[in-house]
């Protein structure tokens, strides 16, 4: 049940935040336990107003999806098959020039898939220059730390060596997917077959030296604490005091359809909003945080936006499958809708490129 009235300790501890005080993991705890929505949407907004004013960012993007065949086995996906199931795809280079061409007035491209047990780093390198040769402007956000740690042990180089392959294929950043939750109890409970939280934080501080910039998720509300999400953003938090390389970072509500955790249900939209302005006030060196609109919908996007966020995500048309084969409408919203929702919730709308400079057409 959400809290009516902000304990006076709860209060000290917004006041602490707003005026650009750290707080530890306890303070986020006793936030989330004491703290009233009311008084957590005032805190996060006045926080994200001292970042990034009146504006809110959207970009235009489309995802290239290359396959959706996995050889994970993430309990929360609704999205991967086996290489014998059916509803799997993998798509051919010429299929994925084909949606560049249809996308190509966008300014990002966002690529991202389950880890096909055949994929090497050079089919991934190859997609990344098809992509490259076809939108020489475009940001190219390459796959997820998952992704590049499967193929990176498989051809048997560093973090450091394969970052810089993709680098050299055209790769400007990495998403921020696959972090989950780094609590080692819960990830082993709900994806325990995917690279542990340490190789998911060493593959981007690898990334952060080598002057890449990356984003980072935290999927939540299933079988998590609160103590467990907190902890999550300290690991990133600490990362960042070290990189300064995290752009945004990207809170994802677990969603249930069709996968084998579906008998949780899904968390009410209080925990949502909480976890938001939390991150938002935790979060003192992470400068954007994004709700990201595929995944909450636009209506619950637009309350989000009450709660210190700062960035919804893109144009991203019909081209992710992870969201709406887990029961969330599948996205369709035009430039124009995406800007009347920024200005109802009563911000600025801005388009930026990948790296948060405001583009001006
Ligand atoms: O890592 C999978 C999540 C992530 C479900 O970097 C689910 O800008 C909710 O990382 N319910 C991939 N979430 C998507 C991702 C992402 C999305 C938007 C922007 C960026 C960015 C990155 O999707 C996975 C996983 O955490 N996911 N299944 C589900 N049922
Ligand atoms: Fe594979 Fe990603 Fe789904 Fe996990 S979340 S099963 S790694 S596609």
């Amino acid at each position: 049940m959400a809290i009516t009235t902000t304990s006076p300790a709860a209060a000290r501890l917004l006041e602490t935040a707003v005026n650009g005080g750290r707080l530890s993991t306890d303070d986020a705890l006793t936030l989330m336990e004491e703290a009233s929505l009311d008084d957590l949407s005032a805190a996060a907004v006045s926080v994200k107003r001292r970042i990034s004013g009146d504006d809110v960012y959207y970009n235009r993007n489309f995802h290239i999806e290359p396959t959706n065949i996995c050889r994970y086995n993430c309990r929360f996906c609704s999205y991967r098959r086996s290489p014998s199931e059916p509803g799997g795809w993998t798509m051919s280079l010429g299929q994925i020039e084909e949606q560049v061409k249809r996308y190509a007035d966008s300014t990002e491209v966002h690529l991202v898939g389950g880890v096909h047990p055949a994929a090497t780093l050079e089919d991934y390198l190859e997609i990344v220059r098809t992509v490259r040769r076809l939108m020489p402007e475009a940001s190219i956000k390459a796959f997820s730390a998952i992704e590049h740690i499967y193929v990176f042990d498989k051809a048997g180089v560093s973090f450091d060596e394969g970052l810089r392959r993709f680098m050299d294929a055209g790769m400007n950043t990495l998403t921020g997917g696959g972090a989950e939750i780094f609590a080692p109890d819960v990830r082993n409970k709900i994806c325990p077959d995917k690279p542990s939280g340490e190789r998911w934080l060493a593959l981007h501080e690898a990334a952060h030296l080598l002057g890449i910039k990356t984003n980072a998720t935290m999927l939540y509300g299933h079988i998590e604490s609160h103590a467990d999400r907190i902890d999550h953003i300290r690991a990133l938090r600490d990362l960042q005091d070290c990189t300064g390389g995290f752009n945004a970072f990207i809170p994802l509500k677990y969603r249930c359809a069709g996968n084998s955790m579906s008998h949780l249900g899904e968390c009410p939209m209080n925990e949502d909003l909480s976890t938001l302005a939390i991150s938002r006030l935790f979060l003192d060196n992470i400068p954007h945080i994004k709700a990201y609109w595929p995944m909450y919908g636009a209506q619950a996007t637009q309350t989000a936006l009450l709660y210190g966020t700062d960035d919804i995500d893109g144009t991203v048309a019909d081209t992710t499958r992870i969201y709406s084969m887990a029961g969330v409408e599948p996205p369709a919203l035009t430039l124009e809708n995406l800007r009347a929702m920024i200005k109802k919730a009563g911000f600025t709308p801005v388009e930026r490129d990948t790296f948060y400079n405001a583009i001006d057409r």
